[in-house]
């Protein structure tokens, strides 16, 4: 089976292409190496040197033998994403390749524009691709369960039974995003069920938590295929940032009260729900939706067991620059991808000893200014755009468009 894993040069992207690479699929990667440009605006960079996406791909066929096909190209260029589609014939496409951070949406109107523009053209110039040149093409697409919000209720896995004045129905989830980041998977996800309906495409939206860790088994066969480690404010996932805070001696920062509640994965669960993902294709025709997470945990809660693992840590509550309710109700379904077979890693010891460890080795690279919230949610003067770029921002780049 062919499968192109566009955003491969991503934290999630890289390592699902080495691990189906490694399965013996044939795969090809495609990237416009945003990511990287982002770093460089806002003056950060991933705690573990990264090496560039071609140096990754030669070193892989060094140590596996495989080859990965690249494509360097921009998913909002429709051309490059016919011709590439065209050219690579994939059986599956998985779909990293957004702008995922909800803060960089929010720094203000320049950079809500650029990631929605960057997330929706993007999928629907690869709808278009797919419907002209394959149909039959599985599209994976990497959606968030920050697309459900925190309703009252439980939530179902994509759908919702509903009686309403004496008729039922199966409908979509109500949705409510917290950031114009989470309002693109949105309207992502209203484009490829749209598609999936009108066209008889296939596709899988894997609403995925939050994602933590660093090292799969195919990661650490070289310095060269690691994968990225972020732990600025603006990049850096709450659990990975909270680890590094440890290991530089720095409080753990919780926003406002830590009753934030999310649903949280391993890195190597990703590989694994992507891969049965593939291994189960959705029908033609059919949108399919699994949650993609495995344990749900409250920030405060998290920050304690960082806490214990690295002893001398403190907590602090600092203002929460998000709106966002800091204690609800939160309780998902997440049965689908456990149904096809997933063993989940469960969040332990020994994965906190291990990203400790590998914080500590690099722990002059920390920044320590990036640790701080800068972009605010809330604006409290008539100049909506108005949250400014931390004093670091000095280099040239070319984000947002
Ligand atoms: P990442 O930023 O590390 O990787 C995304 C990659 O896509 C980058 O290499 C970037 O350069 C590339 N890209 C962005 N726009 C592109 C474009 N227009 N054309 C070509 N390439 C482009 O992000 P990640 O953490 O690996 O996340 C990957 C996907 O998973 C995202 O869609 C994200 O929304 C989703 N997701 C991530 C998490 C998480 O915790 N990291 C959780 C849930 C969902
Ligand atoms: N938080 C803190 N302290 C910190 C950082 C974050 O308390 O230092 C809190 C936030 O306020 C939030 C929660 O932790 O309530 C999660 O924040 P996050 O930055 O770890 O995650 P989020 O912004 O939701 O985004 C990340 C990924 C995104 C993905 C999403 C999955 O960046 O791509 O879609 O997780 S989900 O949260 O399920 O929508």
């Amino acid at each position: 089976m062919r499968i192109l894993v566009l955003g491969g040069d991503g934290y999630l992207g890289w390592p699902t292409a080495l691990h189906l690479s490694r399965a013996g699929y044939e795969v090809g990667v495609a990237d416009n190496f945003a990511r990287r440009g982002y770093d460089l605006e806002m003056g950060v960079d991933s705690l573990v040197p990264i090496a560039s996406l071609h140096r990754r791909v030669e070193c892989w066929e060094e140590v596996s033998g495989n080859r990965i096909e690249m494509y360097i190209g921009d998913l909002t260029e429709d051309e490059f994403v016919h011709d590439m589609v065209a050219r690579f014939r994939p059986d599956t496409i998985v779909h990293f390749a957004e702008q995922r951070s909800a803060p960089y949406s929010m720094v203000d109107r320049k950079h809500a524009v650029y990631t929605q523009v960057n997330n929706v053209v993007g999928t629907l110039n690869l709808l278009y691709a797919i419907a002209d040149i394959n149909p039959s093409i599985h599209l994976v697409k990497l959606g968030t369960m920050g697309e459900y919000g925190t309703p009252n209720i439980d939530i179902e896995e994509g759908y919702i039974e509903i009686t309403h004045r004496g008729r039922t129905d199966v409908l979509p989830f109500p949705k409510q995003p917290g950031s114009f980041y989470h309002l693109s998977k949105v309207h992502d996800s209203h484009n490829i069920a749209f598609c999936c309906r009108a066209w008889g495409l296939r596709s899988t939206d894997l609403n995925q938590g939050i994602v933590y860790g660093q090292s799969t088994p195919e990661t650490t066969l070289h310095p060269d295929l690691a994968t990225r480690f972020d732990y600025d404010a603006v990049f850096g996932t709450v659990l990975n940032r909270f680890v590094i805070q440890a290991a530089a001696g720095e409080p753990l920062t919780v926003y406002g009260k830590g009753g934030q509640t999310r649903g949280f994965l391993d890195i190597r669960d990703t590989l694994a729900c992507v891969e049965l993902a593939i291994r189960h294709p959705a029908d033609p025709g059919e949108f399919r939706v699994f949650n993609q997470f495995t344990e749900t945990f409250s920030v405060g809660e998290l920050a304690e067991k960082v806490c214990q693992a690295a002893s001398g840590s403190t907590i602090v509550h600092i203002d929460d620059p998000r709106v966002e309710m800091q204690e609800h109700y939160y309780r998902a379904a997440h049965t689908k991808l456990l149904d096809l077979g997933l063993l989940p890693f469960l969040l332990g010891d020994e994965l906190l000893a291990d990203l400790l460890a590998i914080s500590r080795a690099h722990v002059d690279r920390i920044e320590l200014s990036a640790l701080q919230p800068h972009v605010m949610w809330r604006t409290t003067s008539s100049d909506i755009s108005r949250n400014p770029m931390p004093e670091r921002d000095s280099t040239a780049s070319d984000h947002p468009r």
